[in-house]
């Protein structure tokens, strides 16, 4: 066997001086560090930025399920694919908080609420907008996921006290044809961009193991680094293999590739809170617990995420117990130009 050659972590592993400087090559190079070395680089950085050993935590809840429009590869709730998942209409406001309040009492920090829909019509958002204020009157953050956003919708959720609003890239902007026809990047742009405005959170990630390369994985979190200001909150998916979508039986990512990439999001948007989001149920407590030293501080908790089984509320608590983590409850850190310069001063 060729010897290995140590690398040497230099400048150039660290974010550059400007904002908008991060590119899939250089993403790509933190990518190649030896693995250990990308574990500590990023357990570094994270223990600059947020509180060692604490893990946010976000309850999931499905109010409008499956029979959606759009034709997404990987999600079973696609009215294009032949998967068995149920479908309901819009849920009423009664279970809603029903949900919310088993979620407060298991600990949840934030409640998502997510509707299959490739974009809410006024009256859907007018039912939304009462659940976002119910749902916060219970103490508890809100986030929602609904789709693409209409001028002015956004300014309403605002209004409503909504926290966070979900609207992911997804992968990388070559890849991203591949896997959605029915709406484009720039459409997700489009509605961030009207998220950001209105002055709510942005909750903005993807998804890996769509049979996607490293360079694709790579180009997601360029874009999503290189967004002013990243977003506060960063989900990573790893895709939940659901029978009847297209792709049920593509190969899974290798698991250390997937603890790469949490990683490599750490610390190409250092503040902020990585969720360590769908496929957990699949994940080794091993893996998991390498996510966290990469860098993961939030995950969805509770036994559903939207369609699909997470681990049960007992498992991660063990799991929480056998780690020494806690259950934080995490500041809204904003990305001011303050911010930047710290960044750069860490290069
Ligand atoms: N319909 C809305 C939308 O697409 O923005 C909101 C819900 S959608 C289910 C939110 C995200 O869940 C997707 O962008 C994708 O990243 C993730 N997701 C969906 N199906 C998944 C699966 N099978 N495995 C992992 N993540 C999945
Ligand atoms: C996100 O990035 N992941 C969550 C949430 N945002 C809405 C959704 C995961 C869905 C996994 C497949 C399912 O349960 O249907
Ligand atoms: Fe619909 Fe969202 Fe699923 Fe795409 S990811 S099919 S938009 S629910």
């Amino acid at each position: 066997m060729a010897a290995m050659k140590p690398i040497t972590i230099t400048e150039k592993h660290r974010r550059p001086a400007t904002q908008a400087a991060w590119n899939t090559a250089r993403i790509l190079q933190l990518y190649e560090l030896p693995f250990m070395d990308l574990l500590h680089q990023a357990q570094t950085v994270h223990r600059e930025h947020h509180q060692a050993n604490a893990v946010q935590l976000s309850s999931l809840l499905s109010i409008k399920t499956g029979a959606c429009s759009e034709d997404c590869a990987y999600c079973p709730q696609s009215a294009q694919h032949d998967t068995e998942g149920k479908q309901e209409s819009l849920m009423a406001l009664d279970a809603v908080l029903e949900a919310a309040r088993k979620a407060k009492a298991n600990g949840a920090q934030r409640f998502c609420m997510g509707a299959a829909w490739r974009s809410p019509t006024a009256r859907q958002l007018d039912s939304v907008i009462e659940m976002v204020g119910a749902v916060k009157a219970l103490g508890l953050e809100t986030c929602v996921t609904l789709g693409m956003l209409k001028q002015g919708q956004a300014e309403r959720l605002h209004d409503a006290g909504l926290d966070y609003y979900n609207h992911n890239l997804d992968t990388s902007p070559e890849f991203y044809g591949n896997i959605i026809t029915t709406r484009n990047y720039q459409d997700r742009l489009d509605t961030l961009e009207r998220v950001r405005n209105a002055g709510i959170h942005v909750c903005c990630g993807g998804i890996v193991g769509l049979g996607e390369s490293r360079t694709d994985r790579a180009g997601l979190l360029a874009q999503l680094a290189n967004l002013t200001p990243y977003p506060e909150s960063v989900p990573i998916n790893n895709l939940v293999k659901v029978a009847g979508t297209p792709l049920e039986n593509t190969p899974g990512i290798d698991p250390f590739e997937f603890v790469r990439t949490i990683a490599v999001t750490r610390l190409v948007m250092p503040r902020a809170v990585v969720r360590l989001s769908a496929g957990r149920d699949a994940m080794s407590d091993a893996i998991q617990a390498l996510c966290f030293m990469a860098g993961a501080n939030s995950i969805f908790y509770g036994d559903q995420l939207l369609t699909t089984a997470n681990p049960q509320f007992s498992q991660d608590q063990q799991l929480f117990d056998r780690l020494g983590l806690v259950a934080a409850k995490t500041e809204i850190t904003h990305n001011t130009p303050l911010e930047h310069n710290t960044q750069a001063a860490l290069a």
